[in-house]
């Protein structure tokens, strides 16, 4: 049957450089594919301190600034959009809270992270966000529109 608007949902997902030194890519991976999300985007990207610097727009100002766009442009991060209902939510479920120690067992940073600045993975917190990001890190055309057999199983 064909997905609604709902289901095309999108969000920007990205693993940080210290989630893929630490070898954490295939169980983040995991997670949302097991889900029932669809990935329709993925690269490996090595990102300047200026990209860094346009992701973390919002956050400009802020004393952590410098360290944590330092932090994001110092190695390979493995960007991704992710696709499916309530996605741009429940991905931030699935991350949990800013600060590891205080996010849940069973989320993402509560499983493997300590320190706030070192925290695996970014998510869009919203729909404008999410369009903003994946925008800023994707072209079109690297994102891809496809059926999987599971989609009639899921919705
Ligand atoms: P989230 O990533 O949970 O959406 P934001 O958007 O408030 O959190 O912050 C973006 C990133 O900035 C966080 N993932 C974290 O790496 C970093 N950050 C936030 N607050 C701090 C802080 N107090 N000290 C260091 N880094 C911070």
């Amino acid at each position: 049957q064909e997905l609604s608007a709902a289901e095309l949902e999108r969000t920007f997902i990205a693993i940080k450089p210290d989630g893929v030194q630490r070898g954490l890519i295939s169980d983040i991976i995991a997670r949302f594919e097991k889900k029932g999300y669809k990935l329709v985007a993925i690269k490996l990207v090595h990102p300047t301190k200026d990209f860094a610097e346009k992701h973390y727009d919002d956050l400009k100002g802020r004393p952590f600034f410098n360290g944590l766009t330092d932090f994001l442009s110092s190695g390979p991060v493995v960007a991704m959009v992710w696709e499916g209902q309530g996605v741009i939510k429940y991905g931030r479920k699935f991350i949990g809270a800013t600060a590891p120690l205080a996010s849940e067992p069973g989320t993402i940073r509560g499983d493997f992270a300590i320190s706030v600045g070192r925290n695996i993975i970014h998510g869009s917190d919203g729909p404008e966000t999410a369009k903003d990001e994946i925008a800023l890190w994707f072209k079109p055309e690297e994102i891809l529109t496809y059926k999987k057999e599971t989609d009639k199983w899921l919705y």
